[in-house]
């Protein structure tokens, strides 16, 4: 039976703003306070999906959330209508506005971490979502995402789905972003590759380590067939706030740059040891320097097997952009590796914000029989795109500043969408706003 390795992009909210919320995302902090395209952004995703369905991979979605959050107003005390509570955390606590109204579930790389069931011992896929603990903004994301990921893959005899950890930060968790699977082939077993952080000098460590234990463990992962490895703190320091800013894994292929690993030598040493199949495709700081590794997200591309055998190379623009990078991706795709194809897409809404074509993506390794069990319209095939694109053209405004937050009108604007998006891919109620009729 064919396996595939099926990306589940995040559908950009219509509330997609720069609040410079994220410590250590140093993208999002030079961005702060300025305007933002959302109709943009929403289309840039979609294109993004497209260009890698029409390389031949299936390609799925899972669906923006309500925000602004309101019943995370209501649970710290605000009451009443909800546009009298808008005006009133505008009034009293503006930083709180900020944070329940970001469009950071966006990035699906967050979202959860996923097993594939030929490496889980009852054979099922497992899902863990993200507490994202260490961001109030994305702490917020947990229940839904919970609830959406429930809905596009229904429990049952295929896939399963874990609570979020417990715990808070001591168990912090930023899901698939930390993580990366090595095998020989999608239809073989895998090597599952965490990767946790210990504070640095300047930015806290998002994944702990024990988090990523509690996963392997909810995840039924076998022996031998999980490596736990620190993240590099000079990375961290520079900005790389999540592994796969400076690091994918694609099949028997890892892409990755030199300070990717706290102890570069011994960790190179266990994958080799686990994966021996491993090639590893590294940039060395002398030819790519961090800090242009990280500005331009070159290893936050993504890295896909082609229906053909080859792998191909998703990045964004700026990586074109950027000489040391561009010249990098020259040298891999004339080198004899896998790598032989390269795609510059421009995804610079989310871009601005620290996500790059890796953290608009979570990947959901599906045999036939698998996908087959996904909800109806949530692999996408063209009318699935247009509908899509069509529904973004309807609701999203082309400009947000964050002042427009505490707009109420940028409030019914979103709920109207999401609650015809809803309806559209047959959902049902997932959204706190349609389950809880405001007091
Ligand atoms: O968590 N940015 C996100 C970007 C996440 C990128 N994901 C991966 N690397 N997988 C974050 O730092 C910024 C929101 C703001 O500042 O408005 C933000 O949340």
């Amino acid at each position: 039976m064919a396996h595939h390795e099926v990306n589940f992009d995040g559908l950009i909210g219509p509330t997609h703003n720069y609040s410079g919320l994220a410590l250590g995302n140093l993208a999002a902090a030079k961005n702060a306070g300025g305007t933002s395209n959302p109709k943009s952004a929403a289309l840039q995703g979609v294109a993004k999906m497209r260009a890698v369905a029409s390389l031949g991979l299936k390609q799925g979605f899972i669906p923006p959330h309500d925000r602004p959050h309101l019943s995370t107003l209501r649970a710290l005390g605000f009451a009443g209508p909800d546009e009298r509570m808008l005006a009133q955390a505008a009034k009293l606590a503006p930083d709180l506005l900020a944070n329940i109204s970001s469009a950071s579930p966006m990035w699906t790389a967050n979202a959860a971490t996923v097993a594939p069931s030929i490496d889980t011992a009852d054979r099922k896929v497992h899902f863990t979502p993200a507490n994202l603990a260490g961001n109030f903004h994305r702490s917020i994301e947990a229940d839904t995402t919970a609830r959406l990921l429930a809905a596009i893959f229904p429990k049952g005899d295929v896939f399963t789905h874990h609570a979020p950890l417990p715990g808070g930060v001591h168990f912090g968790d930023e899901g698939a972003a930390n993580h990366g699977r090595l095998c020989e082939a999608h239809d073989q077993p895998g090597v599952h590759l965490f990767v946790y952080g210990e504070d640095g000098e300047r930015f806290p460590a998002r994944q702990k380590q024990r988090a990523s234990q509690a996963v392997a463990r909810n995840h039924q992962l076998g022996p031998g067939h999980t490596l736990f490895l620190q993240q590099s703190r000079t990375a961290l320091d520079a900005g790389a706030f999540h592994n796969d800013v400076v690091c994918v894994a694609n099949g028997p292929v890892l892409f990755c740059h030199e300070h990717t690993f706290e102890n570069r030598d011994e960790a190179h040493a266990a994958i080799r040891a686990a994966a021996p199949f491993t090639e590893i495709i590294e940039a060395e700081a002398s030819e790519v320097p961090l800090a242009d590794a990280i500005t331009s997200y070159l290893f936050n591309s993504q890295l896909i097997s082609l229906p053909e055998g080859e792998m191909a190379l998703v990045l964004p623009t700026e990586t074109e952009q950027n000489p040391a990078t561009k010249a990098f991706v020259d040298k891999v795709l004339a080198a004899n590796n896998p790598i032989n194809r390269a795609l510059y897409l421009d995804v610079r809404e989310s871009m601005r914000n620290g996500g790059g074509p890796a953290c608009l993506r979570l990947r959901v390794p599906l045999s036939d029989d698998e996908c087959a069990a996904v909800k109806p319209g949530f692999l996408l095939d063209e009318t699935g795109f247009t509908k899509i694109e069509a529904w973004v053209e309807r609701h999203y405004r082309d400009r947000l500043s964050p002042a427009d937050l505490s707009d109420p009108s940028l409030m019914r604007e979103s709920f109207t969408a999401l609650d015809e998006l809803t309806s559209l891919f047959g959902l049902g109620s997932v959204y706190d706003f349609q389950r809880s009729p405001a007091p």
